[in-house]
């Protein structure tokens, strides 16, 4: 559901698209797979629930499929998104395989590491997953500084970051978008989270009160998560419900990003930031934190602002800064999506995957 499965699902399809036989593993059918590729197939982890069991053992259930699938497709790898326990899992397939069997290519997406991976209680299989992989990859230079100190990984890792269509992009700009939910000229603010306590969400409310005190502001909220009812139940308390829009999960991003003013993103840490490069790509420039990958994918003062970790006011300045000089608020809007294009396009980023794969199982 996550970043990671985003990423994970969009390359899959990619790699079909190009010629790739893929089949994707997961415990769920992820929600952007679409499955109009004969070369493109979904297998879902099936955990068995036995009473003996308090705890289904789900990694075990997935090492087998793992199993199942890379020997009746004959794979030639398992590219494995998140380290636990989705790389462990790998490592202990590829093993009950044996010779001649499949490699194991592991990408880290950012909890894995600077909130799983270093807790002690997943540390060692963490790290393990890590050092056993064939490659690892990470979607920024941050992830990968991060795994190199919290975890005191010391094998090589290549960055490799998340990328775009653009063509997905480019077809949103001629529809409505997230305007459908806005009122006349009103502002129109974003966020798009798993409402998860890393990303903040409380901030996203005061930032979007400080800016509705200057101008007739409306904040959208898209997601779904953990922390969803604390905020509508603040926004009922404060009476706010009309102004914060709850539109849910939705696979179509695009739809509710095309033709927002801003996008906020004040995460207490994020690897890369996927929802704000998608949010980039639709021209809408982006008001965050300076944490983690997010420098690496926002260039602040030229595709939005990055600002200190709870720094709401600072946030909200910036934020009216854009709002209050439209000419300037378009240049920043035509900047980031131009960078989003440049820098995160699809084809040029999935290549490096593809070398990777090459360098990895050459015979493939
Ligand atoms: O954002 C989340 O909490 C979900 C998480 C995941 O693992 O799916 O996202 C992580 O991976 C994304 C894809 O690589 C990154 O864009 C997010 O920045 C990263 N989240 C965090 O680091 C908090």
């Amino acid at each position: 559901m996550g970043g990671s499965g985003v990423v994970a699902t969009e390359l899959a399809m990619v790699l079909a698209a190009a010629g790739d036989e893929v089949h994707v593993i997961s415990y769920a059918m992820p929600p952007r797979l679409e499955l109009v590729d004969p070369r493109l197939s979904f297998h879902e982890v099936v955990v068995p629930h036995y009473p003996l069991f308090e705890y289904p053992p789900y990694s075990l259930a997935l090492a087998t499929k793992m199993v199942e699938v890379a020997t009746y497709q004959k794979l030639d790898l398992l590219h494995v998104h998140y380290a636990v326990p989705n790389a462990v899992s790998a490592i202990l397939a590829r093993d009950i395989v044996g010779d001649g069997g499949f490699k194991v290519v592991t990408t880290l997406h950012g909890t894995d590491i600077t909130l799983v991976g270093n807790d002690p209680n997943y540390l060692a299989t963490t790290r393990y997953g890590i050092e056993q992989s064939d490659a690892v990859t990470t979607v920024s230079q941050s992830l990968r500084r991060d795994t190199v100190e919290k975890l005191g990984v010391t094998r090589p890792i290549t960055v490799i970051p998340n990328f775009i269509d653009p063509k997905r992009y480019e077809a949103a700009r001629q529809r409505p978008g997230a305007r459908r939910w806005a009122q006349g000229d009103e502002v129109l603010l974003v966020h798009v989270s798993n409402y998860r306590p890393v990303k903040r969400v409380g901030d996203v409310v005061r930032i979007f009160e400080r800016v509705a005190r200057k101008m007739d502001t409306r904040l959208l909220l898209v997601g779904d998560g953990p922390e969803r009812a604390h905020i509508e139940q603040y926004c009922r308390e404060q009476g706010s419900c009309d102004r914060i829009l709850f539109a849910g999960s939705t696979t179509s991003i695009e739809e509710v990003l095309v033709g927002a003013d801003l996008f906020l993103l004040p995460s207490e840490t994020e690897s890369f930031g996927l929802a704000a490069l998608e949010a980039m790509s639709c021209q809408v420039p982006v008001i965050a934190t300076a944490v983690g990958g997010l420098p690496e994918v926002v260039e602040d003062g030229v595709t939005g602002f990055l600002r200190s970790v709870g720094d709401v006011d600072a946030m909200a300045e910036a934020a009216l800064s854009l709002l209050e000089n439209r000419d300037r608020w378009r240049q920043f809007g035509e900047a980031a999506r131009r960078h989003a294009l440049e820098r995160f396009s699809e084809v040029a980023v999935v290549e490096r995957y593809r070398e990777l794969y090459r360098r990895v199982a050459p015979s493939a």
